[in-house]
């Protein structure tokens, strides 16, 4: 059987906005999950339009697409092109969970919800010539998940191809997240076992890892055997968590103990009224300073994610944002304007209140206000968020956020992490274009784990104790 599977560019791949470094970093990890359930005999390829030109001259038997949102409609136009010309066309993700009818008109069959229980089942009827339209996942587990099918990934093209989920989903549900709709009907967080997460990791090579996983502290007990498993592996990793977990005791410790040394935190907004219209309650009356801190002191720098256009802002929160996140310390920040995913409950809330403008997914991007904010025109908001990205990574304000740390080490490193990424990009462009991305990895290593962090004194215990310099493994 010969299977295509496809993850499609937005639009903004072919305009001015997009960011090639962005967009090759990671390769695409559900298809390539997807693909461990084919046979050895099947002839598979994955290409990623974010990072190559489409061959569209082939005719594979079966055709399966990855729909996200924001290239929805380029999904649609994939599929409708492969069914014309006899292939069957398979679509699944989030945005067909979202939106079923609206997928189905293109699709021979389509998928809701995570694919490691339909798509088996699927397989085993498309070979029996009895495939059923529509697939809906309810059993959650990520018991005998095959091996991810790396060898399909063309790893020169990313930064970073040592990406890797371990669980799925989290336990929490904050009204604007994608997460309640897409795990709809089942379990909306699980593991993998750690014994097949640690294998997982073995099989990577090089020293970097990236987690996606929305939530890597979500299991505690889970999250300190990996840490624990990982110890002496020698990797340096990045990933996701919350301010809930990096404050709770000991945990951090045994991360850092095991290479992390950047962490993605949704810190969403400083006002606790907007963390409570939107239930995310586990940000509520956290410190987020002393999170910070925190990570600082192990020397993990820190990315922060903020939305903005909740109800309660006005004009004046982006520059209160920003100014919080430079006197932190924040090495990088993203920046979102608030987003009604369909099927998530800001969306019903925002459709009820007649305050939903667009239904144009290549708009629901995160840059452009699609609703009618309440303390605020959309134009003031879409003004704002690029405001704030400008103010943000101004080199006076990186300089002004580097010296919030105690030494010249840890300085230099944050100037030239901050800077490198988003100070460069053309030249990131030219080297992409030239398709060295991957000779850029040993860079972004030796600024996770470089001179002057702190993360690279011995661990002992809570205690961090100076090793004069030398930038050892760490070693808890
Ligand atoms: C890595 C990532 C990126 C990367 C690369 C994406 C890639 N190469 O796949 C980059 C940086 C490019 C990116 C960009 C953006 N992203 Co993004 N990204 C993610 C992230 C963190 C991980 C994705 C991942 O690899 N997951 C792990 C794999 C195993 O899961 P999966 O991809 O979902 O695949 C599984 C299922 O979906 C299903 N499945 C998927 N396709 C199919 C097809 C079939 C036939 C079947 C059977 C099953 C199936 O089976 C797979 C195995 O379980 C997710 C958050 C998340 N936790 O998923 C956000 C996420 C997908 N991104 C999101 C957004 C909004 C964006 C941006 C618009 C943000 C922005 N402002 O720039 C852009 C545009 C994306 C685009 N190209 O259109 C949203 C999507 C919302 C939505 N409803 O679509 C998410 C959910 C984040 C969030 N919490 O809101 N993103
Ligand atoms: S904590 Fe993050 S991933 Fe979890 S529900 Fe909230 S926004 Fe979504």
């Amino acid at each position: 059987m010969h299977v295509k599977m496809i993850l499609p560019a937005l639009t903004e791949a072919h305009s001015p906005f997009w960011r090639p470094i962005k967009y090759s970093l990671f390769p695409p990890l559900g298809l390539a999950t997807l693909a461990g359930y084919l046979r050895e005999d099947d002839l598979v390829t994955i290409q990623d339009e974010h990072v190559e030109s489409l061959d569209l001259e082939d005719t594979p038997d079966l055709v399966v697409i990855q729909v996200y949102i924001t290239s929805a409609y380029r999904a649609y136009a994939l599929a409708d092109y492969y069914r014309q010309k006899g292939a069957h066309v398979a679509l699944g993700g989030l945005h067909v969970t979202s939106l079923p009818d609206e997928a189905a008109r293109h699709a021979d069959t389509i998928f809701i919800g995570p694919g490691e229980d339909t798509w088996p089942a699927f397989l085993s009827d498309f070979r029996a010539g009895n495939p059923a339209p529509v697939y809906r996942s309810h059993q959650r587990t990520l018991a005998g998940l095959p091996p991810v099918r790396r060898d399909l990934i063309k790893r020169h093209l990313y930064l970073v191809p040592n990406s890797l989920v371990v669980s799925r989903g989290c336990p929490y549900a904050c009204d604007f997240c994608y997460k309640e709709a897409f795990f709809h009907g089942g379990k909306s967080f699980y593991t993998q076992t750690v014994d097949a997460a640690l294998a997982e990791i073995e099989r990577l090579p090089g020293r970097h890892l990236y987690f996606l996983d929305d939530h890597l502290f979500g299991d505690p007990r889970f999250a300190t055997a990996l840490f624990a498993g990982m110890q002496g592996m020698g990797r340096l990793w990045q990933a996701a968590g919350t301010v809930q977990a990096v404050l709770k005791p000991g945990l951090l410790e045994q991360a850092v103990a095991s290479g992390l040394r950047s962490l993605f935190i949704g810190f969403e907004t400083l006002n606790p009224r907007n963390l409570t219209a939107q239930h995310k309650y586990h940000n509520l009356n956290r410190d987020y300073n002393a999170a910070i801190r925190r990570l600082h002191d192990l020397g993990v720098m820190v990315n922060g994610s903020f939305v903005f256009g909740m109800d309660d802002d006005d004009e004046s929160v982006f520059d209160r944002t920003v100014a919080w996140a430079i006197e932190q310390g924040i090495e990088t920040a993203t920046f979102h304007i608030l987003t009604p995913y369909p099927g998530t409950v800001l969306q019903q809330k925002l459709l009820r209140e007649q305050r939903i403008m667009s239904t144009h997914w290549e708009r629901y991007d995160t840059r452009h206000a699609v609703y009618q904010p309440a303390g605020m025109s959309p134009a003031t908001l879409e003004a704002g968020y690029w405001r704030a990205y400008h103010e943000f990574y101004r080199w006076d304000a990186i300089v002004k956020a580097a010296w919030t740390k105690p030494g010249w080490g840890e300085r230099l490193r944050h100037i030239a992490y901050t800077g490198g990424w988003k100070k460069f990009e053309p030249l990131w462009d030219g080297i992409i274009r030239m398709r060295q991305v991957a000779h850029l990895l040993p860079l972004l290593e030796s600024l996770l784990d470089g001179a002057g962090n702190p993360a690279n004194r011995v661990l002992s215990g809570n205690k961090v104790s100076d090793t004069a310099g030398s930038t050892p493994q760490p070693d808890a």
